[in-house]
């Protein structure tokens, strides 16, 4: 079984009723345990700034399956809750989008899966969740704690827990 680290975010819709349904299919649909899910945080527009905030979690799975047929399954996931990839600019507005972060200390560079994700170290909306439940864990020879302390986390709030 390996440990993964997912990214989960959005802007479009009820974002945090998405992701609880979401969590509940990468679940099921992985054969995965949940060890650890953060909070959702309302963070500020990255790359594309002209657009509503988003809300942003990761979660911490256990599964049995390889990172390509994790990817696969996480994508069937994004287009059952209204992602529309054809219709998306790059880092524009979206109903979920799920990022696989790290897969155990596995590393691949492909275009359609590079691991652990390339851009993680730049972005406070990933590791500000990933803080919360793993901030020893390394990637890329780096400490969650040690990244995030290089980046701003202006505008990054957490969110009160649904009833
Ligand atoms: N791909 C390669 N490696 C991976 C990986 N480790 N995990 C490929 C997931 N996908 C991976 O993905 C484009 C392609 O990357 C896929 O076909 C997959 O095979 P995408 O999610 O459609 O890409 P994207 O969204 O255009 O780009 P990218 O860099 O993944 O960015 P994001 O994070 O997905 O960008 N601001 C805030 N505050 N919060 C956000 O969540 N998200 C975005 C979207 C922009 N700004 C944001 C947020
Ligand atoms: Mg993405």
């Amino acid at each position: 079984m390996a440990s993964v680290l997912i990214a989960l975010g959005g802007n479009v819709g009820d974002v945090r009723a998405t992701f609880k349904k979401a969590i509940a299919n990468i679940c099921g649909m992985t054969q995965g345990a949940l060890l650890a899910r953060s909070s959702d945080y309302a963070t500020p527009p990255w790359g594309d700034e002209a657009q509503a905030r988003f809300v942003n979690a990761c979660i911490e799975i256990e599964t049995g399956l390889d990172p390509h047929a994790l990817l696969f399954t996480l994508h069937k996931i994004e287009h059952k809750f209204g992602r529309d990839r054809p219709k998306e600019t790059r880092w524009g507005p979206r109903t979920l989008d799920l990022d696989l972060i790290a897969y155990d200390d596995v590393s691949i560079e492909r275009p359609e899966l590079t691991l652990p994700h390339p851009r993680t170290f730049e972005r406070a909306f990933v590791l500000v969740p990933l803080m919360e439940i793993v901030p020893d864990r390394v990637i890329a020879g780096r400490s969650v704690a040690a990244a995030l302390v290089q980046l701003s986390t202006e505008g990054i709030e957490r969110l009160p827990e649904l009833c």
